[in-house]
């Protein structure tokens, strides 16, 4: 700490701040427009001049630290003749217009504040770009702070805006065109955020919010906190709050995404299928009517012919009743959600290799890593806040390696991009550390003190040198060495990886040989290092650690170790059966051994893989109860119960990101018509079913606290302590501070964790000359999987429908050119979507997005599943395409 004395007042401020933020802390505002906390200090408009003892001249505030002894004064004559000569240069230009039409704004009022009109050189609506959805720009309003230019640099590392011309002339431009869309803007909003005169501004806010309420994004792992602006009744605006995850950035389904909330076509009351169509009735009918077909049905068929699939959509509190629904109301452990098929891999290598399933390290160890190395994600455009991160780290030095088939934006700013042939990431990373082990890359210490299992290990990948595997995996054997030497040698290097690693038949064996780089190199138990799957939606992480597993109880916990405390607590028996996964529900269902299924905010139809064998399971049902915001897929064609239910503004709760932090949701506005919380909407049937007991929660916080009393890794996130603190667990009681990051001295279970030899077990779905493509199948910027909401927004105009993307060799080959509709084909089935011609593919392989709901992807998908949890095999589909006749 420094202290110093700020108009005779003495204050104490930390050691490096900024005199502007010790200026604030002391309550002295200083008028300022081109300073903003996220970026680097410019110092340009001097309009935060404050008088610093011993120094001849004014300094600009924003860009001065403090010092031990410093005497500060904010005002005096000549400080406000300065100003407001300073405003008048900034003013000259501004048109008298804009300023007439809004007083309230804060450029306005400062003017006003200092007296200086506008100078009006520019008349209103000139520089317009209308090209964008969302983002205005009426550059006449611009007051050349740049801080539009230095945020999309220096947070977002998109360099759309520059600074354009000389003197008189300078404006702001857009760098790589004449508008925004065609620059290849990614619409995250932070240059509207940041700039204080109007230039660039929110096209969509349709009234201005009369309150705002601090809540997380309901999209994507990453857990952006954000300000949900309202105005009766709606959500009308979207601000990003400045917290540890985003620091004041968000994407553009987070900033603005948010339009599906108040459709016209919300599913706003309960429905029965009657004769085939669906009839609105009442709670109590609806409730009834299911309480009713669920007796009958575990009174035929006994309590495992029903399954229930909870959502990764929805709050901690509502998945942790899911599953205390399906074991304590229907008496099964069938009982799964989404997590089944992207990251339980994921949870399962870590969890036996290091004895936790989840990250081990945090998204704050981004800047602190020396290197990256990228997986199968592509973060730039599903979690793009993360991608934004590593993307800055990268632009300040660290090193980057990228191991996927496609040239994704981070592949392109890659030291190494690796593009694997789909499927083959086992050969690949046993070569990576054939690679290391041959070269002597290694951690010696950290190998020596906490790892086993070296020698076998050894001698099992040394029959995977990168020349020996080069051709395997379509990657140079060179490439494969320099990539190890990046990872290896720039320590602590930071591994993330997705679905491109999970999501095959080896997807869990892919994690394992990915654990198995970091602990040769050590890098595992540091700040800046680990190995990070990138989890998927706001809250999957919870939603299996609730317990929405067949396998284990809340906390990720054992039924056989765990079981005798749940039933203690719960005051009910465990049931005694094996509990089916998502999956294996399906296949029971087409067997006929599973009767009912009540799917909770996971459109099952759209998104499960091989949509032929899911229609056919769902159809076999005697009993689907679809529970969401709209009438999805799932419900459309299969539904014979639907409950509305309230979404992410509209209720209480917590949600669990992707490196474990625990974050509160709040309601913003209340649900539309009839449509309920799930948590409610659970006691609610609980009660039918004659069983309330144990459901009789009357807040979500009170159901929280049940859980904290049965997962004591998560015993001390108290809804008290998540309102002012930003807490990882592991966090065993209300005095620890959380675990940013896991297995620092020794790893959860054990002292020692154990090198795993993974063999290689190339998949069935191989070219042939009927199906001569590989397919991959993921996802894009703007939509998120099932399309329910985000095309519901204007995003479907940024981005219209997913397209299949082809290497320019191949379209070239088949006589293609962008935009034909094209027939693809596969053992399962055939889609037909525009095609795309882009070089970040490889020749031979194809990609599309499985978004738009009419598209329904997944009927090209395989029957392939992890061979250890059963995730489908999304990421590689033999396939064929041919051009459609108009
Ligand atoms: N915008 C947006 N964001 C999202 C989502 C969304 O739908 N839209 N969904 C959310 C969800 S649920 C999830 S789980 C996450 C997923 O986030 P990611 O894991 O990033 O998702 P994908 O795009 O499915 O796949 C990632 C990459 O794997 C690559 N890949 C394919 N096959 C292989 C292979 O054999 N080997 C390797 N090494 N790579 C391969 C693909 O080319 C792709 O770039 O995103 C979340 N965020
Ligand atoms: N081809 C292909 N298919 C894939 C993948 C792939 O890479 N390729 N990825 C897979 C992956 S990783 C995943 S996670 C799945 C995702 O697939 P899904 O889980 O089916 O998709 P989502 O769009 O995340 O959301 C599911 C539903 O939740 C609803 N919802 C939102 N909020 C709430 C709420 O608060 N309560 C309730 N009750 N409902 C709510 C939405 O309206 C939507 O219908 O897709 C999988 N499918
Ligand atoms: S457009 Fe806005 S943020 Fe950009 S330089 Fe002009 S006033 Fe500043
Ligand atoms: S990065 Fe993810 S959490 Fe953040 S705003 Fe975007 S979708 Fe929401
Ligand atoms: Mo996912």
């Amino acid at each position: 700490m420094v202290r110093l004395t700020i108009d005779g007042t003495a204050c104490e401020a930390a050691e490096g701040a900024l005199l502007i933020d010790a200026l604030s802390a002391a309550g002295k505002m200083v008028p300022h427009l081109c300073h903003d906390d996220r970026l680097i200090p410019s110092g340009a408009c001097r309009l935060c001049i404050v008088h610093v003892k011993g120094q001849t001249h004014p300094v600009a505030s924003c860009s001065t630290e403090v010092a031990e002894g410093m005497v500060v004064q904010t005002r005096s004559d000549t400080l406000d003749a300065l100003c407001r000569t300073n405003l008048e240069l900034i003013a000259a230009r501004y048109p008298r217009t804009a300023y007439a039409a809004d007083p309230r704004h804060p450029f306005h009022r400062l003017l006003a504040k200092y007296d200086v009109p506008p100078g009006g050189k520019f008349e209103d609506g000139l520089f317009r770009d209308d090209s964008h959805p969302y983002l205005g720009v009426g550059m006449d309003r611009c007051v050349y702070c740049e801080r539009c230019v230095r945020i999309c640099e220096e947070v977002q590392g998109q360099f759309i805006w520059e600074m354009a011309g000389r003197g008189d002339a300078t404006r702001v431009a857009i760098s790589k065109g004449p508008t925004l869309l065609s620059a290849g803007c990614v619409s995250c909003g932070a240059c509207v955020d940041t700039c204080p005169s109007g230039a660039l501004f929110d096209k969509r806010i349709v009234s201005k919010p009369t309150a705002w309420t601090r809540t997380t994004c309901a999209y994507c792992g990453v857990g952006c906190q954000m300000d949900v602006g309202t105005a009766n009744g709606r959500v009308v605006a979207v601000r990003p709050a400045d917290q540890p995850v985003n620091r004041g950035h968000l994407c553009v389904k987070g900033r603005y995404a948010f339009e599906y909330n108040h459709a016209s076509d919300r599913a706003t009351q309960p429905m029965l299928r009657r004769d085939g169509r669906w009839q609105a009735v009442g709670w109590s009918e609806a409730l009834d009517f299911t309480a009713a077909q669920l007796q009958a049905i575990i009174a035929r068929y006994g309590s495992d012919a029903v399954g229930v699939l909870a959502s990764s959509r929805a709050t901690n509190e509502e998945n942790y009743l899911a599953q205390k629904f399906a074991r304590v109301v229907l008496g099964t452990h069938n009982v799964d959600c989404c997590a089944r098929v992207c990251h339980t891999p994921s949870a399962k290598a870590l969890k036996t290799m290091l004895g936790v399933g989840a990250a081990t390290n945090s998204f704050d160890d981004i800047e602190q890593a020396h290197a990256f190395l990228i997986c199968g994600a592509n973060p730039t455009e599903n979690h793009p806040v993360v991608g934004a991160r590593i993307k800055q780290a990268v632009l300040k030095g660290a090193r980057l390696v990228v191991i996927d088939p496609r040239r994704t934006e981070l592949a392109a700013l890659a030291d190494v991009h690796l593009p694997v042939r789909m499927g083959c990431n086992v050969p690949l990373f046993n070569a990576l550390a054939a690679a290391m082990i041959e070269e002597g890359r290694i951690d010696r210490a950290f190998l020596a003190e906490r790892v086993s299992g070296f020698d076998t290990f050894a001698a099992h990948v040394a029959a995977f040198a990168p020349e020996r595997m080069a051709e395997v995996c379509g990657v140079p054997a060179d490439a494969i060495r320099a990539a190890a030497r990046i990872y290896a040698d720039s320590r602590p290097a930071m591994c993330f990886h997705g679905l491109g690693v999970t999501e095959h038949l080896q997807g869990s064996e892919g994690v394992m040989a990915l654990i198995n780089l970091a602990l040769l190199t050590g890098n595992l138990g540091k700040p800046g290092s680990g190995i990070n799957p990138l989890r998927g939606q706001n809250n999957v992480q919870g939603a299996a650690q609730m317990g929405c597993d067949p396998a284990t109880l809340t906390g990720s916990q054992s039924i056989s170790r765990a079981g005798p405390r749940f039933e203690q607590i719960w005051g009910h028996q465990l049931p005694t059966g094996r509990g089916l996964d998502v999956l294996e529900m399906m296949d029971a269902a087409k067997a006929g051994h599973l009767k009912a299924l009540w799917v909770m905010g996971y459109d099952i139809y759209l998104s499960l893989a091989n949509a032929t064998a899911t229609a056919a399971a769902l159809a076999a049902l005697d009993l689907v109860i679809v529970q969401d915001l709209f009438v999805n897929q799932t419900a459309e064609a299969f539904g014979t119960v639907f409950l509305p239910a309230a979404s992410a503004f509209e209720k209480e709760g917590t949600f669990m990101n992707s490196d474990r932090r625990v974050q509160r949701v709040r309601a913003v506005v209340t649900p539309p018509g009839q449509a309920r919380p799930d948590w409610w909407i659970i006691q609610a049937l609980a009660a039918r079913m004659g069983k309330p007991k144990g459901f009789e929660f009357e807040t979500p916080q009170q159901i929280w606290d049940e859980v904290r009393s049965l997962w004591p890794d998560g015993a001390g996130l108290a809804y008290a302590r998540l309102e002012r603190e930003d807490l990882h667990w592991p966090c065993p009681a209300e005095t620890h501070p959380g675990t940013a990051v896991l297995h620092r001295d020794r790893f959860f279970a054990s002292k020692t964790a154990a090198l795993v030899p993974v063999a290689y077990v190339p998949t069935s779905e191989q070219t042939s000359d009927a199906y001569p493509f590989l397919l991959t199948t993921g996802r894009g910027l703007h939509h998120f999987n099932a399309g329910t909401m985000s095309y519901r927004t204007p995003n479907a105009v940024l981005k219209p429908s997913d397209t299949l993307d082809m290497a320019p060799a191949d379209a070239a080959c088949h006589g293609l050119v962008e935009g034909d509709m094209v027939e693809v084909s596969s053992r399962y089935g055939a889609a037909i979507l525009p095609l795309h011609i882009s070089d970040a593919m490889q020749k031979g392989q194809l990609f599309c997005s499985f978004h738009r709901p009419d598209l329904l992807i997944n009927r090209l998908t395989s029957a392939v599943r992890d061979r250890l949890v059963h995730a489908p095999e999304y990421k590689v589909t033999a396939v064929r395409v041919k051009k459609r006749d108009a």
